[in-house]
């Protein structure tokens, strides 16, 4: 951990999504005390602070998407800058903003890949699959398409931020905690054939196999990137976002997520999405938010010390 070098990136907007909000998402981790407690673990901590770009114009959709152009500016942004500290060696932390951010993080972090030959393994936690197209799309809202874009599907001016299209496999995802999918989604799933942790499927064999499951693989030449859609959680504990969907992971259940994470050693990018203070009780949802970034980052519980139960 003292060697361990991590970077915040605000980008704070919410072009990507229907409700506004999560674009003081950036501001609420940081009144959370996200740095503080990253830095608690040893770790050498330079928040970049914020991102700038274009301002949310509030218009219909278009052709299929809402704000393809201010979503394309803000992705620009967000992928020169997670690239840059990527390539001085540090861990990026996407401080979202909506999930549509996603497009330009994680195709940083698949440039990065490429170029270092490393294996990339992306654990996408979310109540929604993200995969949704100009023509399936019940919205236009692109916080609902990053996946599909990162996988090759979508407007140019999105898939070929990088240069690299598509910037990612389906067989490097892992969806976890999915329970919101529409029509048009649930069978590109299964054509793209992305493995999805849902919601039924944690019910039944419980969280512990499932991320068992999920890093099945995960070895010392992967790179692990964690996209936290603040959705996945139960919105009993996690009120503070525009697109609650209840059935979600428990505290516990979400810890355990990350400290599966942790155990690994192999987290080196994490995106925080979806947050949206307004809609948030006395900041409690980026608490929590700071609570799992503890845990992904290796704050152990005295149970992990004593590892008779294994
Ligand atoms: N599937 C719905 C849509 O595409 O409009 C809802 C998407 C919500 C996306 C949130 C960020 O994960
Ligand atoms: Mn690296
Ligand atoms: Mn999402
Ligand atoms: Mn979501």
């Amino acid at each position: 951990m003292e060697n361990l070098k991590v970077s915040l990136i605000g980008a704070p907007t919410d072009v990507g999504a229907g409700v506004r909000g999560a674009s003081m998402g950036p501001e609420a981790l940081r009144v959370a005390g996200l740095g503080r407690a990253i830095a608690a673990f040893g770790a050498e901590v330079r928040d970049c602070g914020n991102l700038a770009g274009p301002s949310n114009p509030e218009l219909p959709a278009v052709e299929g998407f809402r704000h393809l152009a201010e979503v394309a500016a803000w992705n620009g942004s967000v992928h020169e800058a997670v690239y840059a500290e990527l390539a001085e060696g540090r861990v990026p932390i996407m401080l979202g903003g909506d999930h549509c951010l996603a497009i330009g993080s994680i195709s940083a972090v698949a440039r990065h890949c490429r170029e270092t030959g490393r294996r990339l393994r992306v654990l996408w936690f979310d109540a929604h699959a993200d995969l949704n197209t100009a023509t399936m799309t019940p919205s236009g809202n692109i916080h609902g398409m990053p996946v599909a874009c990162l996988c090759g599907h979508g407007p140019e001016v999105l898939t070929g931020i990088g240069g690299h299209v598509p910037a990612i496999r389906p067989d490097q995802i892992r969806q976890i905690g999915i329970r919101s999918v529409d029509e048009g989604e649930k069978r590109f799933l299964h054509e793209l054939r992305v493995e999805v942790f849902d919601m039924r499927y944690i019910d039944e064999i419980g969280m512990r196999a499932t991320m068992e499951q999920a890093l099945a693989g995960v070895d010392a030449d992967t790179h692990l990137h964690v996209s936290l859609d603040v959705d996945f959680l139960d919105p009993t504990i996690a009120p503070g976002v525009g697109t609650t969907v209840r059935g979600g992971p428990t505290y516990r259940e979400a810890e355990l997520c990350m400290e599966m994470i942790a155990d690994t050693g192999r987290l080196a990018s994490l995106d925080i999405v979806e947050l949206n203070p307004a809609l948030d009780h006395c900041n409690k949802t980026a608490e929590l938010a700071v609570d799992l970034v503890e845990s992904l980052f290796g704050k152990s519980t005295l149970m992990r010390m004593h590892r008779h139960y294994r």
